[in-house]
């Protein structure tokens, strides 16, 4: 039986992007929502919304026995969870199997090993992808940690094993500040995530973190949809993406592609992944894996054309990949800007009542958002409030229009960081393709230091 109606466990953008996936392929949405979204627009778009609870996340997006409930009254024979909230929690994704609703998802299995960052990386070993130097376990003792950071080499990253995203690590210059730093971080992961394992790599002084977007149909075949070089972060926020990455060739997109398909293929991979990996003086070292859709999935869609959610359904109903491998072609380039609801220059957040809404248009833009005029954007949730994603037969052209399709957008009542873009995107070494995880931050720094008048 195909999949008739589809719950969408999540809010925001990513609502709006499933239910118009579902509507595409004939298939009935049901929205769920926290009492402060009623007026949202994904509770608007959908066939059916049920209310699950109160604002907190906690009580609503994350209450998994109020959307399981939510499915069984509505009828709903499948979930998508989109991205954040419920997305990689394997025993969510176990419960939703549990009540035969189908978890347009990876297997719970595959969820979980790579929820451990060191589970994720002896499996990647495994497989065979390349690693950062450093323990191949848990940290055990602090002699043993001595010796691999003498092997590897100061400056060392401590990192928890139940972190990821950058929370909890800390970086070592030296082994007089080992054992401390050691300690620190084991306290730190302990009270953040209940769970004080912690392991050790190389510190990358300067790297890009550029990843590759993977499908698996759950039987061994896999296929690779190219890369997106999300090194512009702020505080382990992304803040622009793009495909291809600038400084990846053709020849390495091809051969690295085929090494993380390889790996997908052999570890019988379902659903969409995104295996990340620091990329440092032409190397890739891989770090994590995500099993779920991502913020910046549009950006692949727009260079290769295929729709990833789309892809993800009927992965999960049991079809087969749509495309093989050889059929993928990446064409031109595509730039995602993500708009927050934020001071941007302080990135205070700016929640409160839209009074004004005009997105940009024409040819190759595209703007994933659910503001409307007379929204009022509640404070109680993420701030990103739009993505613009715009395509061009070249970088050059791509930022060009992308500028363009800045200037027309128009938000008014919550502070954006439209005017961010607007500056990055004037930036000589962003035009270049010049940066690394780092230059963000570094950029920022100077734009907020008082100028030097140079008298
Ligand atoms: C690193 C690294 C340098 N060396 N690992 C941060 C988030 C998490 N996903 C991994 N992170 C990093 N791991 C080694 N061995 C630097 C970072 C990092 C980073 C990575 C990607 C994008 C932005 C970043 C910002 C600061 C640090």
């Amino acid at each position: 039986m195909p999949i008739q109606k589809v719950l969408i466990a999540n809010r925001g953008e990513i609502a709006l992007r499933i239910h118009r996936a579902c509507h595409e392929m004939g298939i009935k949405t049901v929205a769920v929502h926290s009492t402060a979204d009623s007026d949202a627009m994904h509770v608007r778009l959908a066939d059916q919304a049920v209310c699950i609870g109160p604002p907190a996340a906690a009580d609503s997006y994350l209450n998994i026995p109020a959307i399981i409930s939510a499915a069984e009254i509505s009828g709903a024979d499948a979930i998508h969870p989109g991205y954040g909230f419920l997305s990689e929690n394997a025993r969510f994704a176990e419960i939703v199997e549990l009540h035969n609703i189908i978890w347009i998802g990876p297997k719970p299995e595959h969820i979980r090993t790579m929820g451990d960052k060191v589970e994720a990386k002896r499996t990647a070993a495994a497989l065979g992808l390349p690693l950062v130097p450093g323990s191949d376990g848990p940290i055990e003792s602090f002699e043993e940690a001595r010796k691999i950071a003498a092997e590897t080499g100061y400056p060392v990253l401590i990192k928890a094993a139940s972190g990821g995203g950058g929370r909890g690590m800390k970086v070592v210059p030296d082994e007089s500040q080992l054992e401390t730093l050691i300690q620190q971080a084991k306290s730190e992961a302990k009270s953040a995530f209940g769970d004080d394992t912690v392991y050790m790599e190389k510190y990358l002084a300067d790297p890009r973190h550029i990843e590759f977007q993977v499908f698996g149909d759950g039987n061994g075949e896999a296929i690779h949809v190219g890369e997106r070089d999300c090194s512009l972060q702020r505080r382990h926020q992304k803040v622009l993406e793009e495909a291809p990455s600038p400084v990846i060739s053709h020849a390495q997109r091809e051969e690295m592609g085929m090494i993380v398909a390889k790996a997908m293929a052999d570890m019988s991979y379902r659903g969409a992944g995104t295996v990340e990996f620091l990329y440092e003086d032409g190397q890739f070292y891989f770090i994590e894996m995500n099993t779920r859709l991502q913020v910046e999935h549009p950006v692949t869609e727009a260079i290769t054309g295929i729709d990833l959610v789309r892809e993800q359904i009927r992965i999960a109903s049991g079809l087969p990949l749509s495309v093989k491998q050889a059929d993928i072609e990446f064409r031109g380039h595509a730039i995602e800007c993500r708009i927050n609801a934020e001071d941007p220059q302080s990135f205070a957040p700016s929640p409160g009542l839209v009074t004004g809404f005009h997105a940009p248009g024409g040819m190759h833009v595209r703007v994933d958002s659910g503001l409307y005029a007379g929204y009022r954007v509640p404070p109680y949730y993420d701030s990103m409030i739009a993505k613009l994603i715009v395509y061009g037969r070249d970088r050059e052209g791509c930022i060009r229009r992308l500028k363009r399709a800045l200037e027309e957008f128009v938000i008014t009542g919550v502070k954006t960081t439209i005017p961010l873009h607007q500056k990055l995107l004037d930036q000589p070494d962003f035009i270049a393709g010049d940066y690394t995880i780092k230059w963000l931050e570094n950029w920022l720094a100077k734009e907020a230091a008082p100028k030097d008048s140079g008298e």
